[in-house]
Protein backbone atom coordinates (compact mmCIF):
# COMPACT_ATOMS: atom_id res chain seq x y z
CA UNK A 1 0.00 0.00 0.00
CA UNK A 2 1.60 3.63 -0.63
CA UNK A 3 0.00 6.75 0.53
CA UNK A 4 -0.57 9.45 -2.23
CA UNK A 5 0.25 12.96 -3.10
CA UNK A 6 -2.60 14.74 -3.13
CA UNK A 7 -2.69 17.88 -5.69
CA UNK A 8 -3.39 21.27 -4.29
CA UNK A 9 -5.57 24.27 -6.18
CA UNK A 10 -5.10 25.86 -7.78
CA UNK A 11 -3.06 23.21 -9.40
CA UNK A 12 -4.42 23.10 -13.31
CA UNK A 13 -4.03 19.12 -13.21
CA UNK A 14 -7.62 19.23 -10.94
CA UNK A 15 -9.21 20.50 -13.56
CA UNK A 16 -9.02 17.30 -15.95
CA UNK A 17 -11.80 15.13 -16.93
CA UNK A 18 -11.40 12.20 -15.74
CA UNK A 19 -12.05 9.41 -18.41
CA UNK A 20 -14.31 5.95 -17.67
CA UNK A 21 -12.40 2.85 -16.63
CA UNK A 22 -13.25 0.31 -19.04
CA UNK A 23 -12.42 -3.26 -17.00
CA UNK A 24 -12.55 -3.40 -13.19
CA UNK A 25 -8.88 -5.09 -12.79
CA UNK A 26 -5.93 -5.66 -10.34
CA UNK A 27 -4.65 -2.23 -11.20
CA UNK A 28 -7.71 -0.30 -10.06
CA UNK A 29 -8.08 -2.25 -7.04
CA UNK A 30 -4.28 -1.58 -6.28
CA UNK A 31 -5.78 2.41 -7.28
CA UNK A 32 -8.56 1.86 -4.95
CA UNK A 33 -6.66 0.45 -2.00
CA UNK A 34 -3.68 3.76 -2.15
CA UNK A 35 -6.63 5.98 -2.11
CA UNK A 36 -8.44 4.67 0.67
CA UNK A 37 -5.51 4.64 2.46
CA UNK A 38 -4.02 8.13 1.08
CA UNK A 39 -8.09 9.10 2.46
CA UNK A 40 -8.15 7.71 6.10
CA UNK A 41 -4.48 8.98 6.45
CA UNK A 42 -5.36 12.29 5.58
CA UNK A 43 -7.80 11.94 7.58
CA UNK A 44 -10.90 12.89 5.09
CA UNK A 45 -14.34 11.27 4.40
CA UNK A 46 -14.11 11.27 0.72
CA UNK A 47 -11.64 10.68 -2.21
CA UNK A 48 -11.63 11.15 -6.43
CA UNK A 49 -8.61 9.66 -8.33
CA UNK A 50 -7.89 13.02 -10.00
CA UNK A 51 -6.99 14.70 -6.54
CA UNK A 52 -3.91 12.02 -6.49
CA UNK A 53 -3.54 13.16 -10.65
CA UNK A 54 -4.79 9.72 -12.28
CA UNK A 55 -7.51 10.92 -14.25
CA UNK A 56 -9.89 7.35 -14.13
CA UNK A 57 -13.57 7.88 -12.90
CA UNK A 58 -12.77 6.35 -9.38
CA UNK A 59 -13.89 7.46 -6.16
CA UNK A 60 -13.81 6.23 -2.39
CA UNK A 61 -15.55 7.61 0.57
CA UNK A 62 -15.87 6.56 4.09
CA UNK A 63 -18.47 8.48 6.07
CA UNK A 64 -19.11 5.76 8.46
CA UNK A 65 -18.12 6.81 12.54
CA UNK A 66 -15.64 4.16 13.28
CA UNK A 67 -13.90 4.65 9.31
CA UNK A 68 -14.74 1.17 8.80
CA UNK A 69 -17.25 1.28 6.03
CA UNK A 70 -15.39 1.95 2.83
CA UNK A 71 -17.38 2.53 -0.25
CA UNK A 72 -15.40 2.45 -3.80
CA UNK A 73 -17.56 3.42 -6.59
CA UNK A 74 -16.26 2.94 -10.54
CA UNK A 75 -17.94 5.28 -13.33
CA UNK A 76 -20.45 6.32 -10.66
CA UNK A 77 -22.96 8.16 -12.20
CA UNK A 78 -26.14 10.47 -10.11
CA UNK A 79 -29.30 9.26 -12.04
CA UNK A 80 -31.92 10.59 -9.74
CA UNK A 81 -31.69 13.82 -7.47
CA UNK A 82 -33.87 15.52 -4.94
CA UNK A 83 -34.44 18.80 -2.31
CA UNK A 84 -31.97 21.33 -2.03
CA UNK A 85 -29.83 21.49 1.12
CA UNK A 86 -26.61 23.96 2.02
CA UNK A 87 -23.78 22.52 3.70
CA UNK A 88 -20.20 23.43 4.76
CA UNK A 89 -17.38 21.96 2.67
CA UNK A 90 -13.90 20.84 2.53
CA UNK A 91 -11.40 19.02 0.21
CA UNK A 92 -8.60 17.73 0.79
CA UNK A 93 -7.10 19.77 -2.48
CA UNK A 94 -8.18 22.71 -0.64
CA UNK A 95 -6.43 23.03 2.63
CA UNK A 96 -8.08 25.31 5.79
CA UNK A 97 -10.75 26.54 3.62
CA UNK A 98 -14.53 25.75 4.76
CA UNK A 99 -17.73 27.19 2.98
CA UNK A 100 -21.14 26.61 2.56
CA UNK A 101 -22.29 24.79 -0.93
CA UNK A 102 -25.27 24.15 -2.03
CA UNK A 103 -25.93 21.10 -3.59
CA UNK A 104 -29.32 18.56 -4.07
CA UNK A 105 -30.18 16.77 -0.51
CA UNK A 106 -30.34 13.14 -1.94
CA UNK A 107 -29.08 11.52 -4.71
CA UNK A 108 -29.57 7.95 -6.26
CA UNK A 109 -26.19 6.83 -7.98
CA UNK A 110 -25.51 3.48 -10.01
CA UNK A 111 -21.66 2.88 -10.55
CA UNK A 112 -19.64 -0.53 -10.32
CA UNK A 113 -17.92 -2.15 -7.60
CA UNK A 114 -14.32 -3.58 -6.96
CA UNK A 115 -15.32 -6.61 -8.47
CA UNK A 116 -17.15 -4.63 -11.32
CA UNK A 117 -20.81 -5.44 -10.12
CA UNK A 118 -23.14 -2.57 -10.81
CA UNK A 119 -24.03 -1.37 -7.86
CA UNK A 120 -26.78 1.34 -7.04
CA UNK A 121 -27.10 3.51 -3.94
CA UNK A 122 -29.34 5.89 -2.40
CA UNK A 123 -27.81 8.60 -0.32
CA UNK A 124 -28.81 11.09 2.04
CA UNK A 125 -26.81 13.63 4.11
CA UNK A 126 -23.02 13.67 3.88
CA UNK A 127 -22.99 10.71 2.09
CA UNK A 128 -25.17 12.52 -0.88
CA UNK A 129 -22.85 15.75 0.11
CA UNK A 130 -19.62 13.66 -0.83
CA UNK A 131 -21.10 11.40 -3.93
CA UNK A 132 -21.34 14.83 -5.37
CA UNK A 133 -18.84 16.82 -4.21
CA UNK A 134 -16.58 13.50 -5.37
CA UNK A 135 -17.96 12.89 -8.72
CA UNK A 136 -17.58 16.81 -9.66
CA UNK A 137 -13.53 16.18 -9.01
CA UNK A 138 -14.09 13.37 -12.03
CA UNK A 139 -15.24 16.29 -13.92
CA UNK A 140 -12.58 18.93 -13.36
CA UNK A 141 -14.13 20.76 -10.82
CA UNK A 142 -13.33 21.83 -7.28
CA UNK A 143 -16.15 22.76 -4.63
CA UNK A 144 -14.82 26.45 -4.62
CA UNK A 145 -15.96 27.39 -8.39
CA UNK A 146 -19.12 27.71 -6.50
CA UNK A 147 -18.54 30.62 -4.69
CA UNK A 148 -17.94 34.13 -6.03
CA UNK A 149 -14.93 35.21 -8.15
CA UNK A 150 -13.88 37.35 -4.98
CA UNK A 151 -13.37 34.53 -2.75
CA UNK A 152 -12.17 32.22 -5.18
CA UNK A 153 -9.03 34.58 -5.77
CA UNK A 154 -8.54 34.84 -2.44
CA UNK A 155 -8.57 31.61 -2.27
CA UNK A 156 -5.82 31.08 -4.28
CA UNK A 157 -3.84 34.00 -2.86
CA UNK A 158 -4.17 32.22 0.91
CA UNK A 159 -2.54 28.94 -0.19
CA UNK A 160 -0.05 30.36 -3.17
CA UNK A 161 0.93 32.30 0.19
CA UNK A 162 0.75 29.07 1.95
CA UNK A 163 2.76 27.05 -0.63
CA UNK A 164 5.56 29.74 -0.49
CA UNK A 165 5.99 29.91 3.21
CA UNK A 166 5.99 25.75 3.44
CA UNK A 167 8.46 24.82 0.91
O1 LIG B 1 -12.88 15.15 3.80
C1 LIG B 1 -13.74 15.78 3.20
N1 LIG B 1 -14.76 16.33 3.89
C2 LIG B 1 -15.87 16.91 3.29
C3 LIG B 1 -16.72 17.68 4.08
C4 LIG B 1 -17.83 18.27 3.56
C5 LIG B 1 -18.12 18.10 2.23
C6 LIG B 1 -17.28 17.36 1.41
C7 LIG B 1 -16.17 16.77 1.93
S1 LIG B 1 -15.14 15.80 0.94
C8 LIG B 1 -13.61 16.00 1.75
C9 LIG B 1 -12.54 15.13 1.11
C10 LIG B 1 -12.29 15.56 -0.31
O2 LIG B 1 -11.66 16.53 -0.62
N2 LIG B 1 -12.83 14.84 -1.24
O3 LIG B 1 -12.70 15.16 -2.52
NI1 LIG C 1 -12.44 17.34 -2.53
Amino acid sequence: MAILTILRYPDPRLHTIASPVAHVDDGIRALIRNMAETMYAAPGVGLAATQVNVHKRVIVMDVSENHDQLIALINPEIIASEGVEEHEEGCLSVPGVFEKVRRAERVTATALDMNGEPVKIDADGLLAICIQHEIDHLNGKVFVEYLSQLKQSRIKNKLKKHQRETL
